[in-house]
């Protein structure tokens, strides 16, 4: 029998000494898997024990209005603490007289709305890093056999969480879902819950102080009470591999309380004609492969299938395409046909341009612009979107690179650094493993060459395929030397990686736009090269006869004419995600009356209008896909 318990972070993780005991151990997993059904299967780590489909459970949405205090000095940690002991414990404190003291009265007035950034949500927080206090009071029907896992999607950056004033843990990093069972801290009734929040940039996290992004602070994503039975299936990884005509095979494991697990699940999927039973080891814990021939998952045809997971009297219910992903030489395969990336780099920002996007209204209209641009490709940059993005994406048909915001310098020599990074990697993987649409797993952004990085870098990759080998592993490298002509890739890292991001900036941040067109690009690995950022600010509506004229339309539209002009000639070349669909807020850029704080590379500005440059990737991608299917 598993057993969990919660560390000093409040994740759930399985005793070790239970782990050794296991008869398949997930960390095992994937190298039985291998020698046992002969392809590569997902492992789950025993320390990132989400979840898995909790949109599928029973679920009390905790969204809406949250009462809040702004709280730049951390006082609140004293006052909330003051008359308990030992720490750990918060008292909601309300004044019992109109003579009692209590200065942190959650009851005073402000609030914020939950999921959503607080920048753009009151004007004195709009540049504001530090913390604020949430607190939401609800109700809950109790009932005396069932568990309760609390679930936050995202919390940006540090949450301190407390149930009815006991402390239940903590979380560190803006993107990743993160749980705690709070069972034992719930009450029949009146609940109420407290979050401290703080998104301090600091040293040593990821990412570290220095971003190109805005540091939107808050409660970001949905939070959600989740009813569970006392045992029921805690996490399983479905996929697809060619192998005998087709086979549809993973694993999933039981979570629960007691030790008298049922042993056995059920698995459908009507319109396979599948329905399989799968038996449980005494540890909760299944493989399976069953023969299958689905309609495989592509971008112009993305079939989705309804899988049933039956265990005791639940039935989960989960929507998965299958297909499947490789590289040969140069080349990326889809379903075993070769295919060019036309793709596109976007950032977690509301299509109307004001602040996090989370919804799936917000989903839909991003991604139907990448549509819209005859994109099938999409990086979501620099970090894990959420999983309405994943999701849409999934149906819409559009492939999917998704990130860890190891970005620029992080600290490479630091430990603690580098388990935060595998962290948010496992946390992402974790998440979104079931999504047809993710092809890849993107470690880095634009790091730094030397050996610390060479280390931290080549051990997060290490992890990736630990943890799903299903998956291509890339990053976004911009550590080219230069040639006569151009530019070599020579980055040792790239050794590692299955697919080479490259980030270049030619025509914007070096040489001028004309010089562009006649690079060369020569690369010292046969691997697929995916050109995951280029581009060129415009303010929209900016306009000049001079084409070199800095921010106009007409230049944006230059050096994306002078760029491609350059990508055509680049063998290697299987993909590109120009740098990015729409303008996005950074306080890196603060060029009065042009920047005003908006990063404005966009191809569409902060709403959506559509800038010149725009015409010339549509017109190519256009091309490209006319000269693929003549091929
Ligand atoms: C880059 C970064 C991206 C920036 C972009 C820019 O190389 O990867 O995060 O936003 O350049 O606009 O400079």
């Amino acid at each position: 029998m598993k057993k969990f318990s919660q560390n000093y972070s409040g994740r759930w993780s399985m005793e070790k000494e239970m782990l050794a005991k296991l008869p398949c151990s997930l960390l095992w997993l994937s190298l039985i898997c291998s020698v046992l059904f002969g392809h590569a299967a997902l492992a789950s780590s025993s320390e990132f024990e989400l979840l898995q489909n909790p949109q599928g459970r029973s679920v009390q949405t905790l969204d809406g209005q949250w009462n809040i205090i702004i709280d730049p000095y951390e006082n609140g940690f004293y006052n909330h603490r003051y008359q308990e002991y030992p720490t750990g414990y918060f008292k909601n404190k309300k004044a019992e007289s109109v003579s009692e003291l209590v200065e942190y009265n959650f009851n005073s007035g402000n609030t914020l709305r939950v999921p959503g950034d607080w920048n753009t949500q009151r004007d004195e927080l709009f540049f504001y890093e530090g913390t604020v206090w949430y607190e939401k009071d609800f109700r809950l029907e109790k009932a005396p056999e069932k568990q309760y896992l609390l679930r936050f999607g995202a919390v940006n950056y540090k949450a301190v969480v407390y149930v009815n004033g006991e402390k239940v843990g903590s979380h560190e990093g803006g993107f990743t879902p993160f749980e705690f069972n709070v069972t034992k801290q719930l009450s029949a009734g009146e609940n109420f819950l407290v979050v401290k929040v703080d998104n301090r940039r600091e040293r040593n996290q990821i990412p570290t102080v220095n971003t190109d992004w805005w540091n939107y602070g808050g409660i970001t994503r949905p939070v959600s009470l989740i009813e569970l039975d006392s045992h029921y299936v805690q996490d399983y990884s479905i996929q697809y591999s060619p192998k005998d005509s087709g086979q549809i095979y993973g694993w999933l494991q039981a979570g629960g309380v007691s030790t008298a697990y049922p042993v056995e699940v059920k698995l459908q999927i009507p319109e396979l004609e599948i329905d399989q039973a799968i038996r449980l080891t005494k540890s909760g814990f299944a493989e399976f492969s069953i023969n299958a021939s689905p309609v495989l998952w592509t971008p112009e045809r993305p079939r989705l299938y309804q899988v049933k997971i039956h265990y005791g009297d639940d039935v989960l219910t989960d929507e998965i395409g299958f297909r499947y992903i490789e590289v040969k030489g140069e080349d990326i395969l889809l379903n075993g046909e070769s295919l060019f990336l036309r793709g596109i780099s976007i950032h977690e920002e509301s299509p109307r341009g004001d602040g996090r996007a989370w919804s799936n209204d917000d989903a839909a209209t991003l991604l139907h612009w990448a549509k819209e641009l005859n994109c099938n490709f999409v990086r979501l940059a620099h970090y894990p979107h959420n999983e309405n993005m994943v999701k849409m994406a999934d149906k819409m048909g559009l492939l999917v690179w998704s990130e860890i915001p190891v970005y620029w310098t992080v600290l490479f020599e630091n430990q603690e650094v580098y388990q935060k990074a595998e962290r948010q990697l496992s946390e992402m993987i974790s998440r979104d493993k079931n999504r047809a649409s993710i092809m890849f797993w993107s470690v880095a952004n634009e790091t730094p060459s030397h050996k610390a990085r060479y280390r931290f870098l080549k051990r997060l990759v290490e992890k990736a395929r630990e943890l799903d080998e299903t998956r291509l592993i890339t990053a976004a490298l911009d550590t080219q030397s230069s040639s006569a002509t151009g530019k070599v890739i020579d980055d040792p890292f790239a050794a590692h990686v299955d697919v080479i991001g490259v980030n270049s900036y030619c025509g914007w941040y070096a040489d001028e736009p004309k010089n562009c067109a006649g690079y060369t690009w020569e690369s010292k690995y046969n691997k697929p090269v995916i050109m995951s950022e280029f581009g060129a600010g415009a303010l929209q509506g900016k306009h000049s006869q001079n084409k070199l004229a800095r921010f106009s339309e007409e230049n944006q539209e230059y050096v994306y004419q002078m760029n491609l002009a350059m990508l055509d000639n680049f063998t290697a070349l299987k993909g590109v995600t120009p740098w990015i669909l729409k303008d996005f807020r950074s306080p890196r850029r603060p060029l009065t009356g042009i920047q005003d704080f908006w990063n404005r590379k966009g191809l569409l500005s902060e709403v959506g209008v559509k800038k010149k440059a725009w015409y010339v990737l549509k017109d190519w991608y256009d091309k490209k896909q006319e000269a693929e299917k003549g091929d």
